[in-house]
């Protein structure tokens, strides 16, 4: 058995979870009107209340003890020392340096990186400022109206998710877009309107070697090429923010447009460092050191609040509580802000990608369940699609539910309505409905009761689904990397309680070399036999249908 199901806090949360996995949130707030007050949190112009959940003081006791039992307090300090806790790629996991604002060294092998994030932070807002200013200008001697970012992945969903949710502070005549996928939709789809002549390309690769990215980059640079008619002034339309800059010159471009992103910074974790490239030219240098500010002020609070009070530790714990011991395979992340359209599927990389894991730091495989499935949608459009799960289904999924106290504009009628169903739902996925409150909310009606008994049963609600509400001033720069923030230490605490590496991905990994072999045997004709008979089929089925002469349409 692992050393996780023989703490003693896991022997008595199985326990625990026994004795009190009947009790309903109902009935706890009816016998507690101080819950709300004992079970949030505030941070700043953050509320985190995480009452409506089905925990006792109890069980928040013994998660906690749970949380000492693994040695967690030791492990953040890990973390935050740069210690090699990346362990299967020999790696410091120091997102946290690219943000740090105190005067303290941050020090990896005896060097201190403060320096080097800062001069190169310095080089990207040299160039944000520049093409923002109108200052930058291309090949015909005009100013950059479109920036492209081409990238994948974590070099893709952080920038575009914070790109999206800080579009008020965008600037109005200048456009920034993304392109990510292979498909040659998405990157004709958005060349199709844009002038080589007035467009910046950043291309976005760690490695520099993603096929999906490099693929799309040659295409823009071929695009590039075809509308200017050579390749003199191509260093003024092109950047590159990689970890290998060898690759990045041989791709053709200018040193002075190549910003180095460094091997302890993970591609998920990645958009405060120069990635966030496309994000200082959209919102300014001014908001990006906001967004920075705002994660630095978690990971004080992260660092040094008692675990208790500590909401990424709380949020991790809740998690763990459901994940491990309701059994919930999923987890659902429900903004109420247009803005933040993109935040459920940024938090599904970090989360799922750090944590959908199953061998330990041992390389054992695990004897409990790790990462769950994390899915989410805008709230209120999930209301009107798969809230009836929620509601009514037969599987447990624990809602983060997040909203905003002022929208950009405000126009009260919208607003107040918008915040309505967010206290509502929380309410009713609480609270649930009694077959004595249905019945009698079918009789006000007048139902005959042959009706009511007919209906009865689907009308009835079970409630006790849990929910966590964010509740925030604006969403500010600051605001959203603080909420950033705390997802990412969330899934870490997590990773420390599973006793996994949260910061490699070898099964992305898999992915890209897969991809690698089939794409040579696509391309002649030769039907091939080296794989199972599906994909043989499949691959010798696409052949027959779509010839070389089409196949090889690589170029
Ligand atoms: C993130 C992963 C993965 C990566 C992409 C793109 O943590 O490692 O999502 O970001 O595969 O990789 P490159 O930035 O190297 O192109």
């Amino acid at each position: 058995m692992s050393r996780l199901k023989q703490t003693q806090a896991w022997l008595a949360l199985t326990q625990h979870y026994e004795a009190t996995k009947q009790l309903h949130m109902r009935d706890l707030f009816d016998k507690d009107p101080t819950r709300f007050d004992r079970f949030s949190l505030q941070l700043n112009d953050i509320l985190y209340d995480y009452s409506k959940n089905r925990v006792t003081d109890e069980t928040m006791a013994l998660l906690l003890a749970l949380a000492h039992e693994v040695d967690l307090p030791t492990w953040i300090e890990r973390l935050f020392n740069g210690e090699k806790i990346n362990h299967t790629e020999n790696r410091a996991v120091l997102h946290t340096a690219l943000r740090d604002r105190g005067d303290t060294p941050v020090m990896l092998d005896g060097v201190d990186l403060a320096p080097q994030i800062k001069a190169e932070r310095e080089r990207v807002k040299v160039l944000a400022r520049k093409i923002r200013s109108r200052e930058w200008i291309g090949v015909t001697e005009q100013a950059i109206t479109d920036v492209v970012n081409i990238g994948i992945g974590g070099s893709n969903l952080g920038p575009l998710m914070v790109n999206e949710a800080l579009r008020p502070y965008s600037l109005h005549d200048l456009k920034v877009h993304f392109v990510s996928n292979l498909d040659e939709n998405h990157i004709n789809g958005t060349l199709e309107y844009l002038d080589p002549k007035t467009t910046f390309f950043i291309i976005a690769s760690k490695s520099f070697k993603t096929q999906d990215t490099m693929v799309n980059a040659e295409t823009a640079r071929q695009w590039y090429l075809n509308g200017i008619g050579s390749d003199t002034k191509l260093h003024r339309h092109f950047s590159a923010v990689t970890a290998n800059t060898a690759l990045a010159r041989e791709f053709g471009i200018a040193d002075e447009n190549i910003f180095h992103m460094s091997d302890w910074v993970g591609g998920r974790f990645s958009l405060w460092s120069s990635i966030g490239l496309a994000t200082m030219i959209a919102i300014g240098e001014e908001h990006f050191e906001e967004l920075l500010t705002g994660a630095y002020k978690v990971d004080q609070h992260f660092r040094n609040t008692p675990l208790e009070k500590n909401i990424p530790v709380i949020m991790a714990l809740l998690g763990i509580w459901y994940n491990n011991f309701f059994d919930a395979q999923s987890v659902a992340v429900l903004p109420y802000d247009q803005h933040l359209h993109r935040f459920a599927a940024y938090m599904q990389q970090v989360d799922m990608e750090s944590n959908g894991k199953y061998v330990d730091r041992a390389g054992k495989p695990v004897d409990y369940s790790t990462g769950p499935v994390l899915f989410g949608e805008i709230g209120i459009s999930g209301q009107h699609a798969f809230f009836q799960l929620l509601h009514q289904g037969t599987k447990l999924v624990p809602a983060d539910i997040l909203a905003p106290i002022f929208s950009f504009r405000c126009i009260p009628r919208h607003h107040r309505a918008l915040m309505s169903n967010v206290f509502a739902q929380t309410e009713a996925l609480m609270r649930g409905k009694r077959e004595d409150e249905v019945r009698a909310e079918l009789q006000k009606q007048g139902m005959d009761e042959e009706a009511i008994a007919a209906l009865l049963p689907y009308k009835v609600f079970p409630g006790n689904r849990p929910t966590s509400t964010f509740l925030f001033d604006t969403l500010t720069p600051e605001t959203l990397g603080s909420l950033i923030a705390m997802y990412e230490h969330k899934v870490f605490v997590q990773g420390v309680i599973w006793d996994i590496n949260s910061f490699d991905q070898w099964g992305v990994e898999l992915g890209k070399q897969l991809a690698a072999t089939i794409e040579n045997e696509l391309g002649d004709g030769a039907l091939i036999d080296s794989h199972d008979s599906s994909t043989n089929g499949l691959i010798n089925y696409y052949k027959q249908r779509r010839p070389p002469s089409k196949a090889l349409a690589k170029s």
